[in-house]
C-alpha cells in the first residue's frame, strides 16, 4: 500500500481527514529492511482502509482512530508500529500526554485475513523498554510478547520483529507486557481484527464493523499527564482514549446488519448497552460463537481483558443512546467526595459564605444536572464534568457515552455525521398540561391509626410488643415548591 493509495482512498469517502496522515512516500524505500512508518495526527474516525493488496476483506472503522496501512513483502504483510509518547486530543479543548503508537492512543487498527503471513516491526521510542503482546492470537510462544518470560524486552531506540500467521479469525488486541501497569495507564494498546478467509459457518457478513477499546484515565483538571499508580478511582473514563462529546456518533443506514466490536484495557468491568435494538454477541476474543449459543441482550459486560463483538439489525431509525450502563463511567472529570445537597435548604446560607469566599456557589439542591448548564468555570485543559449537548438541550452525560444514528439516506461508505434526528410529528415525550388526579394514598389511615396508638409507648415499657412500631422515626419531605408533607 503506496501512500497515494491512502489518501484516495480518505478522499473518496469525503470525511474530515485532509492532511491527517503524515508519511513520506513509501515506494522510494519499497520492499527496504523496515517499512515506512505513517503515523496519524487526528483523532477524527477515519473510513475504513480498503484493502488493494492480499486477500480481500471487508474493513472495520475504529473510531476516532484509524487502520495501520501494510505492505506486501513476498507475500508477507508487512506492518511497521512504533511505541512513543504521543498528544492526544481526548474532546476538544483537553488534550493529554500519552503514550500510544504511530502518533495516538490507541495505535492504529491492524487488519489482517485469516491464513496470512504477517510481519510487525516495532520501534520503541519509548523512555523506558516495552514490547507487544497479541492478545488472543494462536502464535508460536517466543512470538507471544512477554518480557522475559517469551523475548528479551525492546530497549529504547531498538526495533524488534514479530512473525507468525494469523490462523485464528476473529476480535483481538494488542499491548505491552513490560510495565503494563504504566504503560496500559499511559495508553499503550490498539485493535486487532483478522477477517475470515471466504466464507465462516458462525461469522456472518455485515454491512458496518465498529471497533473500539475500554480504557479510563486519571487526569488532574489542569494536567496533561495521566496518574499511572490509580488504581480504582479513574476520573476519564474513555473510548479510544475519547471522552464525550469527543466521541464520535456510529452512523449507519436502516436495516443495516451492523457489528460493534469492544475491548476492555481499563481496570474494571463495563456493562455495554444499547437503546432501541438487541444484540446478540456473536464473538469473543476466544473466537466466534455459534449461532445456537447466542441470546438476546440490551446490555452486555465486558470485563477487564475481555473483547466481545455485537450484532444487531439497525432497523429503528432515530438517535439512540450506546453508552457503558455504569453511571459515573458517563461522567467526565469529577470529584467523588463531595458530600450530597438534595434536599438542604441553601437559603441565605450562600451570601453567608461569600462574605468570606466571594466566588462561592452553593451546588447540588436539587440534584447535579445544574451543572450541565451552567457554563461554571473549570480549569485550562480538561472537561466539563457533563457536557453533551442535544436538540433538546443538554444531555448530562460525558465519559463512555456515544449515539447510534439510524438514517434512511446514508450512503454506502459513508460515515459523516448527518447531524439530530428528525423526529416524525406526534412522536416525542411532551408535556402534559390537562389537570392530574389528586394521588390516592394507599394505607394513609392506617398509618395514621398505629401513630396514634403508639404515642408514649418505648421498648423498655412493651418489651413484648414486635407488631407494632415504637419509637416512631418522622420523616419529612422536602418538595421542590417548598410544600412540606408527611
Ligand atoms: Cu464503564
Amino acid at each position: 500500500m503506496n501512500r497515494r493509495h491512502f489518501l484516495n482512498r480518505l478522499g473518496r469517502t469525503g470525511a474530515t481527514i485532509a492532511g491527517a496522515i503524515s508519511a513520506a512516500s513509501v515506494s522510494k524505500v519499497a520492499l527496504s529492511s523496515v517499512p515506512e512508518i505513517v503515523s496519524q495526527e487526528s483523532p477524527d474516525s477515519m473510513p475504513p482502509l480498503q484493502p488493494n493488496t492480499g486477500r480481500p476483506y471487508n474493513p472495520v472503522v475504529t473510531l476516532n482512530g484509524w487502520s495501520l496501512p501494510w505492505r506486501m513483502n513476498q507475500g508477507v504483510k508487512e506492518f511497521h508500529l512504533v511505541a512513543e509518547p504521543v498528544v492526544r486530543e481526548m474532546t476538544p479543548g483537553f488534550k493529554a500526554h500519552l503514550w500510544g503508537y504511530n502518533g495516538q492512543s490507541p495505535g492504529p487498527t491492524i487488519e489482517v485475513v485469516e491464513g496470512d503471513r504477517v510481519r510487525i516491526f516495532v520501534t520503541n521510542k519509548l523512555p523506558e523498554h516495552t514490547s507487544v503482546h497479541w492478545h488472543g492470537q494462536r502464535l508460536p510462544n517466543g512470538m507471544d510478547g512477554v518480557s522475559g518470560l517469551t523475548q528479551a524486552a525492546i530497549e529504547p531506540g531498538k526495533t524488534f520483529v514479530y512473525e507468525f500467521i494469523a490462523r485464528r479469525p476473529g476480535t483481538f488486541m494488542y499491548h505491552p507486557h513490560a510495565d503494563e501497569m504504566v504503560q496500559m495507564a499511559m495508553g499503550m494498546m490498539g485493535f486487532w481484527v483478522t477477517h475470515p478467509k471466504g466464507k465462516h459457518p458462525h461469522i456472518q457478513e455485515v454491512d458496518r464493523d465498529f471497533v473500539f477499546l475500554l480504557n479510563s484515565y486519571d487526569i488532574d483538571p489542569g494536567a496533561y499527564t495521566p496518574k499511572v499508580m490509580t488504581m480504582v478511582d479513574f476520573n476519564l473514563w474513555t473510548w479510544n482514549s475519547r471522552i464525550f462529546p469527543g466521541i464520535d456518533p456510529l452512523v449507519v443506514k436502516k436495516n443495516d446488519r451492523v457489528r460493534i466490536r469492544v475491548g476492555n484495557l481499563s481496570m474494571t468491568n463495563h456493562p455495554i448497552h444499547i437503546h432501541g435494538h438487541e444484540f446478540e454477541v456473536t464473538g469473543t476474543d476466544g473466537g466466534a460463537v455459534p449461532s445456537s449459543a447466542r441470546w438476546p441482550e440490551v446490555t452486555t459486560d465486558v470485563a477487564v481483558g475481555q473483547m466481545r463483538q455485537i450484532e444487531f439489525v439497525a432497523n429503528e431509525e432515530g438517535d439512540w443512546a450506546f453508552h457503558c450502563h455504569k453511571s459515573h463511567h458517563t461522567m467526565n472529570a469529577m470529584g467523588h467526595t463531595l458530600p450530597t445537597h438534595i434536599g438542604v435548604d441553601h437559603s441565605g446560607v450562600t451570601e453567608k459564605i461569600q462574605a468570606l469566599l466571594p466566588r462561592y456557589m452553593s451546588m447540588g439542591e436539587s440534584g447535579m444536572a445544574e451543572m450541565s448548564e451552567m457554563g461554571m468555570a473549570i480549569p485550562h485543559n480538561t472537561a466539563p464534568m457533563m457536557a453533551g449537548t442535544g436538540p433538546f438541550g443538554a444531555i448530562d452525560m460525558g465519559g463512555m457515552f456515544s449515539v447510534l444514528k439510524v438514517r434512511k439516506d446514508v450512503r454506502k461508505n459513508d460515515y459523516q455525521d448527518p447531524g439530530w434526528y428528525q423526529h416524525p410529528k406526534g412522536s416525542v415525550a411532551r408535556e402534559w398540561t390537562s389537570a392530574l388526579a389528586e394521588p390516592q394514598r394507599k394505607g394513609a389511615q392506617q398509618i395514621a391509626q398505629k401513630r396514634a396508638q403508639t404515642v408514649g409507648q418505648t421498648p423498655e415499657k412493651n418489651p413484648t410488643s414486635n407488631s407494632v412500631p415504637t419509637n416512631e422515626i418522622e420523616v419529612q419531605v422536602r418538595k421542590p415548591a417548598g410544600k412540606m408533607e408527611h
